[in-house]
């Protein structure tokens, strides 16, 4: 069997890579300290350890994908994200469900960063030439988050949720605002025409490994970082 190497300014295959070691650390670290968190954090580590335990399984597949084809693996990245992203958001109702976090709460997380994700998806494939719209779509669910947990209910509940709980959200909303707007800049790096016509680069194959590479550090920043933020509060509280 041949072996495929990484060449050393093959930037995309190495952050493929250094991702799939990065989630399986996590979450090899999540889920052993399952046994040392208590009762009432448990469920929330626990989550933790999965968003990059299925992370790590993406990353495996398509670091694999992109060493022997070179292209982008754009289909496992939004599966990936559509296990991962909603489970994000169970997080923000779990921490916050003890100061009277409702199931609807928990709906409306999902159902919206679901939209977010599918019309990403349309604008990266089966309807580039609309890519512009799908971005806009897209963008108005995320915007919506990100009110949800700054403003809307998260925040509020995050409130009376005692000290701990409201430090932790803050830090959490700060990974949506910043962390998560690194992905609609990928996008628009990515995308044929860019953000409304401006093209940030212009040859498009390095467009497409430039948007790889930042979807890739992106992630290991805001599912590792999300988890450690979920595991600290675990120890405080
Ligand atoms: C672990 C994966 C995460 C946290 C992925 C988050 C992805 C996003 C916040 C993607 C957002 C997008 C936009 C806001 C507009 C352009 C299309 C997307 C899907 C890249």
């Amino acid at each position: 069997m041949e072996h495929l190497k990484i060449d050393s300014q093959n930037y995309v295959a190495f952050t493929f890579f250094i991702g799939t070691m990065a989630m399986m650390a996590a979450s090899v670290f999540f889920f052993f300290e399952l046994n040392n968190t208590s009762q009432k954090w448990r469920t929330s580590v626990l989550v933790s350890g999965l968003i990059t335990f299925i992370a790590a399984v993406h990353y495996h597949y398509m670091r694999g994908y992109n060493l022997e084809t070179g292209e982008s693996p754009t289909f496992f990245r939004y599966v990936d994200w559509i296990l991962t992203v909603p489970l994000m958001c169970v997080e923000f109702y779990l921490i916050t469900k003890k100061a009277g976090a409702k199931i609807s709460l928990l709906w409306k997380l999902i159902f919206t960063s679901l939209i977010m994700l599918i019309a990403g998806y349309f604008g990266e494939t089966v309807d580039r030439d609309n890519s512009v719209m799908w971005g806009m779509i897209s963008g108005a669910a995320y915007f919506y988050i990100v009110f949800l947990i700054w403003f809307g209910e998260v925040a509020k509940l995050a409130q009376t949720a005692g000290p701990q709980v409201a430090k932790a959200t803050r830090v959490l909303a700060w990974f949506v605002l910043v962390g998560w707007a690194i992905y609609p800049l990928g996008y628009i790096l990515g995308t044929p025409g860019g953000l409304f016509g401006i093209q940030l680069v212009s040859d498009p194959t390095a467009a497409v490994r430039f948007m790889n590479i930042v979807y890739n550090i992106a992630d290991v920043i805001n599912k590792v970082g999300f988890g450690l933020v979920i595991y600290l509060l675990s120890r405080t509280e």
